[in-house]
């Protein structure tokens, strides 16, 4: 390992206020490619709070042209500059500072601060990235009203946009125009924005409920304003459910969305001018899938709810991120939930949730790069930008509408909008906020915020005839993480139902608590202690429980089910989630056992009971499609991983394929049955029922095509040729990858179709590097081809992320040949871009718990990738934290 200038750590327990605050912000830009000239004018003044009397300013990569306080021209010796800050020592207590800096957008591959993408500019400055730009104390608490002036070529750079309202534009006389942006809310450097281009857009008047008129528009390039029509809609939707869940109105006049082809992340919800990833905006049937459609409108709301939570209350400091994140992906996810409007819907939706946690977040918090919803130290904020902050983070402020009830909530998000609007605050004010709003003590649940790791929570429970009583006895612990080793017990929601012999839920009379007339079927019981015993009374026969409902909290469950139980759930549980979970649980044990016979040579076989119960639920018509397309996905490699002691990836992956493959030829007349029954003939259209339909048609033409007859190939190649709309053309072209067979036509006529289509282009690349049958050779194949670049952060996803994450037979192959294409790619990616080759970084988080043989390759790998002289902080402290014990 280097020893030269380690990165350094930074603490929470460290934070200071600033010394100075800022009152304005003037920001004059010339923009030019290769030399951008920024002027910056801040007023700023001692903070009564600090004792601290030097201005610090963060800046990176900026050239400093010339500095003034107060109107006097600093020489150097009254300023200290370093390479990511400048000092002023000793200043007076009211200060005018300007500084002239230059910076080259052209030459920014990071994509962090002014870039240039397609020859547009834009700007990306959260966490940062603004301190790219300008001298600046670049932290959140540090809020103003910025004004700024934009200067450019008219020709090349028509559209000149900023934060808030357009106060003045017009031309300079030399070919160049300017354009004046105030904005009237003070807001942290973070939310800064700038985007000078040649974009077109589509825009909208739009009313509020109050009656105010607001100005709406989506900016993209010329060519796509056939693709804006779905994101102005999930717009209009997001405002007004804002109002009508939450009482909180858009407060700016006008309100851009504006999408670009080269971006880090999803999107940014900067003040009145969010940026987009063009993925999250850019949709029509042709280029679109239903998965497409549902992220704009996630994202859409989730930058848009941002302008509350998020930007009239901030966070105090970057440790506090998911005071805003989770809090906003709730409220996303409470919007799409709110916008399928049916029960059902709302369960497809917990249950995608559910999902991701597995797959993505309880690795996370089991790994090396665990950390609390409320990080206490990091090397890189941007590497903070996790599962972890943003899904168990919304899982957290889910939970506090879970113990409070949906009024409760409300009441709790008026008091905080209350006592902090205008304000940088931490997760600490928001649970005060629910807690006081209610009059409920939160103490213990802020565990949630400071603990790492999943919780796992245990359940026994015993049945007495003659009291007529059913006891449920709950314990929880929660696994060593790194720096805690010892964790106290948390305040843990867990909703409860119990079904009869019938599958009907019982009425539930708890023990000690008082009696409701109309006694419910669920109720949420309050662990808050090592082990807590509930006793539920009046049952008059052993019933089978429902445990965790709704997935009520963001833990493992554990709790001894027979299979006739499980059963019994699969077929009755009134609740979906658990309905779905069950038959998960089914065939997570079967999966493991056949894991066991693949790796020890054994023969396979997979019960009729099982494959009964599938049968049941893909036939059964008074079920939701899109529910039941959720059944018949078997948990992933991936969390099949995550369940056994040594991960053997080829035996995880013959296991799935090998019950994959039985299911299809059991249930083959059944699935070739509802592949007709689920067409969606006519306009397409993305609601909720019609992308149900064809998920599920699409999911049964994937097992038809895991060990395919001749039929089912024509079948795909039909729906492949014959298809109206991109979600069944991908998912028709997928399966007939993932089959084996020879799909080297579909695969160039696809490319010939789509070859203008970004974001289909990364979809070829994706299906390809997914596929079992792509090996490391044909993905350095792929890297040949003339759309793939690195620079590109969609195209360098779409095939080195899909690979690492979504292949693991050939990612994993047993020459660790996947692991060495793995180093070169971080190594190389962190050349140009090293959020992005962070990201990448994270593939190996799990490789202490492979197979010996292959843990001796990854760890060659890291301490390659470890041994290279020059590496971003991002991916240092990615690969010490894999390598670290
Ligand atoms: N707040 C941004 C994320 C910024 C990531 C910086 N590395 C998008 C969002 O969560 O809405
Ligand atoms: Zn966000």
């Amino acid at each position: 390992m280097r020893t030269d200038s380690s990165p350094q750590t930074i603490f929470r327990k460290d934070y200071t206020v600033p010394a100075y605050l800022v009152d304005t912000v003037e920001l004059g830009f010339d923009l030019d490619p290769d030399r951008t000239i920024v002027a910056n004018r801040i007023t700023m003044h001692r903070n009564p709070a600090s004792k601290g009397r030097d201005i610090v300013l963060h800046g990176e990569e900026i050239e400093l042209v010339q500095l003034r306080l107060n109107g006097k021209l600093l020489a150097a010796s009254q300023y200290r500059l370093t390479p990511t800050s400048l000092t002023i020592p000793k200043a007076p207590a009211e200060v005018v500072l300007e500084i002239e800096t230059l910076c080259a957008p052209v030459k920014n591959t990071t994509l962090s601060g002014l870039y240039v993408s397609n020859g547009n500019f834009f700007t990306q400055c959260e966490a940062e990235g603004f301190r790219r730009i300008t001298y600046f104390p670049d932290r959140p608490d540090v809020m103003a009203k910025y004004t700024v002036m934009l200067r450019a070529d008219k020709a090349r750079y028509p559209v000149l946009l900023s934060n808030g309202n357009l106060i003045e534009e017009g031309d300079l006389g030399d070919g160049r125009h300017y354009a004046k942006w105030e904005d009237p809310f003070k807001k942290p450097s973070y939310l800064f924005a700038l985007v000078a281009a040649r974009l077109v857009c589509q825009e909208e008047r739009y009313t509020l409920k109050s009656g105010r008129e607001v100005l709406l528009q989506v900016w993209v390039e010329e060519g796509n304003l056939d693709k804006t029509d779905y994101a102005m809609q999930s717009l209009k939707n997001s405002i007004r459910w804002d109002e009508e869940r939450f009482g909180l109105e858009l407060d700016l006049d006008r309100f851009m969305i504006v999408a670009v082809g080269d971006f880090n992340m999803g999107a940014m919800e900067n003040k009145g001018l969010n940026i987009f990833n063009t993925k999250y905006v850019l949709a029509n049937p042709r280029v679109a899938t239903d998965v497409d459609y549902a992220g704009i409108e996630a994202v859409v709301g989730h930058e848009y709810f941002h302008n509350w939570t998020g930007n009239r209350v901030t966070c105090r400091d970057w440790f506090q991120l998911s005071l805003k994140e989770g809090l906003t992906v709730f409220r996303d996810q409470e919007f799409s939930a709110d916008m399928i409007g049916t029960d059902t819907g709302r369960a497809v939706t917990r249950i995608d949730q559910v999902r991701t946690l597995r797959q993505a977040q309880f690795p996370e918090d089991a790994g090396p790069m665990a950390h609390p919803v409320r990080p206490d130290s990091f090397v890189e904020i941007n590497n903070f930008y996790t599962v972890t902050v943003y899904e168990k983070g919304a899982e957290v402020v889910r939970m506090y509408q879970t113990l409070l009830g949906r009024d409760g909530f409300r009441k709790g998000m008026d008091l905080y909008f209350e006592r902090h609007d205008g304000q940088a605050v931490e997760c600490d004010d928001f649970r005060a906020a629910m807690a006081d709003a209610n009059g409920r003590d939160l103490t213990q649940f802020e565990r949630w915020y400071s603990q790492a790791g999943t919780p796992v929570v245990t359940a026994s429970t015993r049945y007495d005839v003659g009291a007529r009583c059913y006891e449920v006895t709950l314990s929880q612990r929660c696994p060593a993480t790194a720096g805690q080793p010892d964790k106290l017990p948390f305040h843990i929601p867990v909703a409860v139902g119990l079904l009869d012999a019938n599958g009907k839920d019982l009425p539930l009379r708890l023990d000690g608590a008082p009696s409701p007339k109309h006694a419910p079927t669920t109720v949420v019981l309050e662990l808050t202690e090592a082990t807590q015993t509930f006793r539920f009374k009046g049952i008059d026969a052993k019933p089978t429980p429902s445990l965790l409902r709704g997935f009520s909290a963001p833990v493992v469950l554990e709790y001894d089910y027979t299979d006739a139980e499980l059963l019994h759930l699969f077929s009755h549980d009134s609740d979906p989630v658990n309905r779905w979970e069950a038959g998960q649980r089914l065939a997570m044990e079967r999966l493991l056992v056949l894991t066991s016979a693949v790796a020890a040579g054994d023969t396979l076989a997979l019960d009729d009971t099982f494959i009964a119960a599938f049968r049941n639920v893909l036939t059964d018509d008074t079920l939701d499609p899109a529910f039941r397309e959720l059944t018949l996905i078997l948990p992933s490699e991936t969390i099949i991983a995550e369940q056994v002691a040594v991960v053997d990836p080829q035996a995880i992956h013959g296991a799935r394929q090998f019950m994959r493959r039985t299911l299809g030829a059991a249930l083959r007349p059944e699935l070739l049955a509802q592949y007709h029954a689920n067409q969606t003939p006519g306009a397409y259209s993305p609601d909720a029922v019609s992308a149900g339909k064809r998920a599920l048609k699409n999911v049964a033409l994937a097992y038809l095509l895991v060990a395919p007859q001749d039929d089912d190939l024509a079948l795909a190649r039909q729906q492949f040729e014959q298809a109206t709309n991109m979600t069944d053309r991908a998912a028709a072209l997928s399966a007939l990858i993932h089959s084996g067979a020879d799909a080297s036509a579909s695969l160039a006529s696809f490319y010939a179709d789509f070859e203008h289509e970004a974001l289909v282009v990364d979809k070829w690349f994706a299906m390809q590097a997914a596929a079992p049958g792509t090996d490391v050779a044909a993905v350095r194949k792929l890297m040949q081809h003339p759309a793939f670049t690195l620079k590109n952060p969609n195209r360098a996803r779409s095939l080195l992320f899909n690979f690492a994450n979504a292949n693991p037979p050939q990612f994993h192959a047993a020459d660790g040949s996947g692991y060495d294409f793995w180093a070169e790619q971080v190594i190389a990616l962190d050349k140009i871009n090293p959020q992005v080759a962070a990201r990448l970084a994270r593939s190996m988080d799990r490789w202490r718990r492979y197979a010996p043989a292959l843990q001796v390759h990854m760890r060659h790998a890291l301490e390659r990738v470890a041994a290279r002289a020059k590496l971003s902080n991002d991916v240092l402290e990615v690969i010490s934290k894999a390598l670290s014990n």
